[in-house]
């Protein structure tokens, strides 16, 4: 009977335990200590299944209805979640991430180069987060772009309004017909990536589904994974054709991808790279303010959907 778990209270929805250790070891009083005598509390390995799979499975539940589901956590997607969150704590939002490691393309400068340049004046989102920089006239450099993907995920993962499902792919779109005829994205259906990778050699895999009244997606440009509610729009017969992400050009491309980061059909907001695809704007390469401002601009057209 000692083994069997105890009761942990959740705080509703997000899993985060309200009950501490009452022997809050700290580093120092481990440091130097006796290692001989040392030894962990005791568990027994169910209690570790259910401390994981209750709280996954409370946040399944919380989620299926979220107001705001955030379809990739690459550097534009975490900067939109970032920002709606801190405004807007009342909202329950949803981070929907195919990858076991968010992040996206923000855990390196370009190439395999540490440093991550930001144009001026993306330092405003630096200095929001906490992120140190060098200035160096009109951009700044993040001394390794790790730091400035970490700083950012663990805000927005502290956060108690925002979950993040990773490893978990939106496999399509959930729609529902207006009474003028058109179309409104409604939410998400998703899968376990592992599973969305297998469609073709393996049979009863449907789907799961979150319902949200707004969907942003961020999936960043075309590839395996990128560009995907996007194309999927255009499949669907929402978009007539995507433009085609075009070559590089660092001075237009920051400005246009900000300044384009809108609700495309109604329901769904594109951010980040994934826009390029749609309007055919330039790429920008290695410089990553368009995305921590195209995450603030995808922010404030979702903050005038949910205006009180
Ligand atoms: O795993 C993808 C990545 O983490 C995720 N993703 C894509 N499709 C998904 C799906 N379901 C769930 N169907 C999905 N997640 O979306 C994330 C996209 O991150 P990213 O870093 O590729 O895109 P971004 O727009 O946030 O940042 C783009 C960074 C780039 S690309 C670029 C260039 O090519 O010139 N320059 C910059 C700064």
């Amino acid at each position: 009977a000692a083994e069997v778990s105890k009761a942990v209270t959740l705080k509703a929805g997000n899993g985060t335990p309200t009950v501490t250790s009452k022997q809050e070891a700290t580093i120092s009083s481990l440091l130097n200590g006796d290692w001989s005598a040392f030894t962990f509390n005791p568990i027994r390995e169910s209690t570790v299944s259910r401390a994981m799979t209750r709280r996954y499975f409370a946040d399944l539940d919380a989620y299926a209805e979220s107001d705001i589901v955030i379809v990739g956590a690459g550097s534009c997607g975490l900067s939109t979640a970032y920002v709606l969150a801190k405004e807007r704590p009342d909202l329950r939002i949803a981070i929907v991430e195919a990858g076991v490691a968010p992040g996206g393309g923000a855990w390196l400068g370009g190439q395999l180069f540490s440093a991550m340049v930001m144009r001026k004046p993306a330092d405003a989102f630096l200095r929001d987060i906490g992120v140190e920089y060098e200035d160096e006239g009109d951009y700044v450099v993040v001394k390794h772009a790790a730091l400035f993907t970490s700083t950012l995920l663990s805000k927005v993962l502290a956060m108690e309004n925002v979950k993040l499902f990773n490893a978990t792919a939106v496999e399509d779109l959930i729609t529902r017909k207006e009474k003028d005829g058109s179309v409104r994205i409604a939410g998400v259906v998703t899968n376990w990536t592992l599973v969305s990778m297998h469609h073709d050699d393996q049979s009863c895999m449907d789907p799961n589904t979150i319902n949200a009244p707004l969907v942003i997606s961020t999936t960043g440009h075309d590839g395996p994974f990128g560009a995907f509610c996007v194309k999927r729009l255009v499949s669907m017969e929402q978009l007539e054709k995507l433009g085609g992400m075009r070559g590089l050009d660092m001075q237009t491309a920051e400005d246009a991808i900000v300044k384009r980061t809108r609700e495309i059909v109604p329901g769904l907001i594109v951010g980040g790279m994934e826009l390029s695809e749609v309007d055919g704007a330039n790429r920008m390469g290695p410089t990553f303010g368009a995305m921590a401002l195209s995450g603030v601009k995808a922010a404030e057209e979702a903050l005038k959907v949910f205006e009180i």
